[in-house]
């Protein structure tokens, strides 16, 4: 029909020649009788080729369970936050932008390790899910004003899609301007020969001010996810500046240690990871932690029976739990960065986009008195999330070793509360 059209008003000599090339061309084409047919060559980044991703993507049921697929770019890698980005970008449906699409996104602390493999995730999407494009502040002090411009360069040169922009800030109340969801990682950081109370003493006024600069400049409904630690006793101190700020929009992050079990148990079952559901991290993200495996399951089965060694469970999985930043600073010389970088974006995701049916995670919020747990304290506790909004997991049995453990956990956030309260009394 083309050759037709082409040729409509030409003589039908020359149609009729014509007609005799194409046919001529085509049966050169067609295979020979009995021959295999030869393979369609694709252009590595062709447009099917990028299509056959967003089908997957599009089928993807929430966890990449995927780390086998050589082919599959960095951006599909197992964290779901990054494959859904990247699903964000094969499919190109992001809606035009339009104010509410824009999520003015904060990270403090982002000259630090953590900052500089957390920016480009969130970037991507990987915290905030696909369709919302990224205003993105990040916060510093004077000092490593340097390091941050530096920062601002590369998250430029990267030329995400969902970026809309990127400011750097050493004033925390400009920072703080707008902001829909607060990372919290800036921190001041253990040196050699300081004591506890010195560390504890300058994180807490450093979050008792940015809690003022939050309160004053954010927006009404921001989400506070705390990261630096003492995690659990910042996001307290951060609460009690704020207190315009709704309590459920302050928590602390214990995702990372959530993820750590997952992985423990995953590993010594010999299962894949995403088949791990309903592990616990109940109490203060330190040493005090109890990793809680009794109502977990492993592909839908009771962990405990899947795995059938409650010494281990109860033992060495604890320790290795607890232990795990420590031995990643062993093994790399460095804290973990690009572990806490992702669980950061699983927190910020989940609490956004909720947690899926018949799952819950870890989640450092504040107590209501669950769980016998003391009114007030930042804790983690098994949590689901549903239209932006947390709760806590209720009617769990806890057995006699569960309580004493997490009471252990709440006796230390009590008393690190009542430090860090000393600490500001003494510097005001
Ligand atoms: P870095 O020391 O690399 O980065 C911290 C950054 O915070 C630095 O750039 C510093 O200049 C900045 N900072 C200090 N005071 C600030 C202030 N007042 N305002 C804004 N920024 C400020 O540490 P990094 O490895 O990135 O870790 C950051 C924090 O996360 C630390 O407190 C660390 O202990 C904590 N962690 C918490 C985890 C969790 O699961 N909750 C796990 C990972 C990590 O250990």
């Amino acid at each position: 029909r083309i050759v037709r059209t082409v040729v409509d008003n030409v003589t039908d000599d020359v149609y009729a020649v014509h007609v005799v090339q194409v046919r001529a061309r085509l049966a050169r084409r067609r295979p020979a009788p009995g021959a295999r047919p030869r393979p369609r060559r694709r252009h590595p980044v062709s447009r099917s080729t990028s299509r056959g991703f967003a089908r997957r993507a599009r089928a993807f049921d929430g966890r990449c369970r995927d780390r086998r697929r050589g082919s599959v770019p960095w951006r599909t890698s197992r964290s779901r936050g990054h494959f859904d980005a990247f699903e964000a970008r094969a499919t190109a449906t992001m809606p035009a932008s339009t104010v509410d699409d824009v999520v003015t996104v904060l990270i403090t602390g982002a000259a630090g390790q953590i900052g500089y493999a957390l920016a480009p995730m969130v970037c991507a999407g990987a915290a905030t899910g696909p369709g919302k494009k990224i205003a993105l502040k990040l916060l510093d002090v004077e000092f490593a004003s340097e390091a941050l411009r530096g920062v601002k360069m590369e998250i430029m040169d990267c030329a995400f899609d969902a970026c809309v922009s990127v400011d750097v800030f050493t004033d925390c109340e400009k920072a703080c301007e707008g902001v829909d969801v607060a990372i919290m990682v800036g921190g001041f950081p253990r040196k050699q020969g300081m004591e506890r109370k010195d560390v504890l003493g300058k994180n807490v006024a450093i979050y008792k001010q940015q809690a003022s600069a939050l309160a004053s400049k954010a927006k009404k409904d921001v989400k506070i996810v705390v990261v630096a630690n003492p995690a659990n006793t910042n996001a307290k101190i951060l609460a009690k500046f704020a207190p315009s700020i709704p309590r459920g929009n302050v928590t602390c992050m214990t995702r990372l240690d959530h993820n750590r079990a997952l992985a423990q148990l995953g590993e010594r079952s010999g299962k894949a990871t995403i088949e791990v559901k309903n592990a616990i991290i109940w109490g203060n993200h330190s040493s005090t932690q109890y990793p809680d495996v009794n109502h977990a399951t492993i592909e839908g089965k009771p962990a405990r029976e899947v795995i059938g060694n409650d010494a281990y469970l109860d033992g060495d999985f604890v320790d290795v739990v607890r232990a795990r930043g420590a031995a990643i600073i062993e093994a790399r010389k460095l804290s973990s960065a690009l572990s806490a970088a992702s669980s950061v974006c699983d927190h910020v995701y989940d609490w956004i986009h909720g947690t899926k049916e018949g799952e819950w995670t870890s989640m450092g919020v504040i107590s209501d008195g669950s769980y016998g747990v003391p009114e007030g304290l930042v804790y983690s506790f098994p949590v689901t999330c549903t239209g932006g909004k947390w709760q806590i997991v209720q009617g769990l049995s806890i057995d006699e070793r569960s309580r004493k453990l997490m009471d252990e956990s709440a006796k230390e956030l009590t008393e690190e509360f009542e430090l860090a309260e000393q600490c500001l009394a003494e510097s005001a």
